[in-house]
């Protein structure tokens, strides 16, 4: 058993899910896996049964119904934290996350002392993103920066998800309290471990768009994190 987990969470990827869990498998470093699959229609958990056979790494957890990345995220969290793991990493499923930069993630909490790690896309004002057309890029980058603005929150990629959490800050978060789904829980859970002092460390990464399947972002999820933050923020100003 490896210190550190990897949490991927899918619906519907059956055509990136064994091509990514073989990636991770393959990096210098050993890391357990947990996908938390929400019963995908299209048989991902399947694929993954199929793979736990080669791997003993691998573990999955299947929930009943989609009901959001931030609950799948939840989830994982709490099964990781009820085992020994020391480092617990979020990653998606459809290769915008690199796994080679999984080792830079873990080496920004372990070697350099951060509390938790963010693949960042928006590091000192670059933008690493490829493959995102206009309207994406131009509302992913002013979301961050209107999240920086609203929350004063000293980080550049507040809506990533590619981050590596120390188990302390999670064990530190009152998780059930997280109720959004979407970019805006990957804002609130970076908000909230800054905001009980856990010292965080941006790496640059390049993201790249999906290839393969589907994207689940939906206009829904968008309208959350704007209002969500704003919400956010008053909650904590009323504390
Ligand atoms: N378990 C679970 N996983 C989800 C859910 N929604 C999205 N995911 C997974 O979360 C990861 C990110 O979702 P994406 O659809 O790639 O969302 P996105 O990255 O915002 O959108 P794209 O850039 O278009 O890919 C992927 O691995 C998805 O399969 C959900 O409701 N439940
Ligand atoms: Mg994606």
């Amino acid at each position: 058993m490896s210190n550190t987990l990897v949490i991927i969470p899918t619906y519907n990827e059956k055509e990136n899910i064994e091509a990514i869990i073989k990636a991770v498998f393959s990096q210098e470093m050993l890391f357990d896996i947990l996908v938390v699959d929400d019963n995908s229609p299209d048989g991902t958990s399947k694929i993954v049964q199929r793979l736990q056979k080669e791997f003993p790494n691998l573990f999955l957890e299947i929930r009943n119904e989609k009901t959001g990345l931030g609950t799948a995220y939840i989830h994982g969290f709490k099964w990781a934290l009820n085992k020994n793991y020391e480092y617990i990493i979020e990653m998606d499923a459809d290769f915008s996350h690199n796994p080679n930069d999984l080792i830079k993630l873990y080496n920004a909490c372990d070697k350099d002392g951060a509390d938790f790690s963010i693949g960042s896309r928006y590091l000192n004002n670059s933008i690493n993103v490829v493959n995102w057309d206009f309207k994406r890029l131009f509302l992913s980058y002013f979301a961050s920066r209107y999240v920086k603005f609203i929350t004063q929150i000293p980080i550049f990629d507040t809506t990533a998800g590619f981050v590596c959490y120390k188990r302390k800050v999670l064990e530190n978060i009152e998780l059930d309290e997280i109720k959004f789904v979407g970019y805006a829980f990957q804002i609130e859970m970076k908000f909230k471990s800054w905001k009980r002092n856990f010292k965080h460390k941006e790496v640059s990464v390049i993201f790249t768009d999906r290839k393969k399947g589907t994207s689940k972002m939906s206009a829904s999820i968008i309208s959350e994190a704007v209002f969500g933050v704003i919400k956010m923020r008053f909650r904590e100003l009323l504390k």
